[in-house]
């Protein structure tokens, strides 16, 4: 994965992946959702080196759920749904303090379900902003209303700094390589109800196994 040096070529690419995550019976594929990270990733190291602590938390996050997919008991890791039960009735995840198991797929993932809140909101403000909208603002608020509750004051001053250089609206549309600003709009309009459909799913399935808050 470290090895992945295709480019990035359009973040509707990108989140189309997010569309194929969810199965027929409302499972989340581990292997659509570990791509569309893949892909975000790529789209975060064009942005520039400020970026590169966020992105190789991902990338290292990302290697452990591939690790776990790709282990001896890879078959257990197709979706989920199947990795929480699997991990939980083998009693792989550490519940109330980090201990034996701080690669847990459950715990790993949880960090990645949660920055998927923040996109949800960043794309959505995106969406819904104008010409001048400033991609700054917009991103450090999304963040302080998710992932920044779950991030020590280190890291949520570094994430603070980082978000500052952000490229202005125009031309980060033009990194996004979809097209016209409208064509943005309307791209991002019809993949945010996929995305927020795989975030309430695997968070009402985390909060019916309690694992919200795993360490
Ligand atoms: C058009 C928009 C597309 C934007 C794509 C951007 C992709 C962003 C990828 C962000 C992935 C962040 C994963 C963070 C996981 C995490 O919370 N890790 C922390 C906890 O992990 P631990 O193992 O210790 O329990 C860890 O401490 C994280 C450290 C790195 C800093 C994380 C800051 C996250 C800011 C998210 C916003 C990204 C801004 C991108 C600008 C477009």
């Amino acid at each position: 994965m470290d090895n992945d040096k295709t480019l990035f070529s359009s973040l509707k690419e990108v989140l189309d992946t997010f569309k194929l995550c969810l199965s027929e019976n409302k499972e989340v594929y581990l292997e659509h959702y570990v791509a569309g990270w893949r892909g975000l990733v790529k789209f975060l190291n064009c942005l520039g080196s400020v970026f590169g602590f966020i992105s190789k938390d991902a990338v290292n996050k990302i290697k452990i759920l591939v690790t776990h997919m790709e282990g001896e008991n890879g078959s257990q890791y197709v979706t989920v749904q199947s990795m929480v039960k699997y991990e939980l009735d083998n009693e792989l995840v550490d519940l109330t303090k980090r201990g034996i198991h701080p690669e847990s797929g459950c715990r790993t993932l949880l960090r990645l379900h949660r920055a998927l809140r923040w996109l949800e909101l960043f794309l959505e403000r995106l969406r819904t902003s104008n010409e001048d909208g400033k991609t700054s603002v917009m991103c450090s608020e999304s963040y302080n209303e998710s992932l920044a509750q779950h991030h020590p004051w280190m890291v949520r001053k570094a994430a603070g700094m980082a978000f500052c250089v952000l490229p202005g609206r125009p031309a980060f549309f033009e990194v996004m390589n979809v097209g016209p600003p409208e064509q943005v709009v309307a791209m991002l309009g019809e993949a945010l109800p996929l995305i927020s459909d795989v975030y309430q799913i695997t968070e009402e399935f985390y909060a019916q196994h309690n694992m919200l808050d795993l360490p």
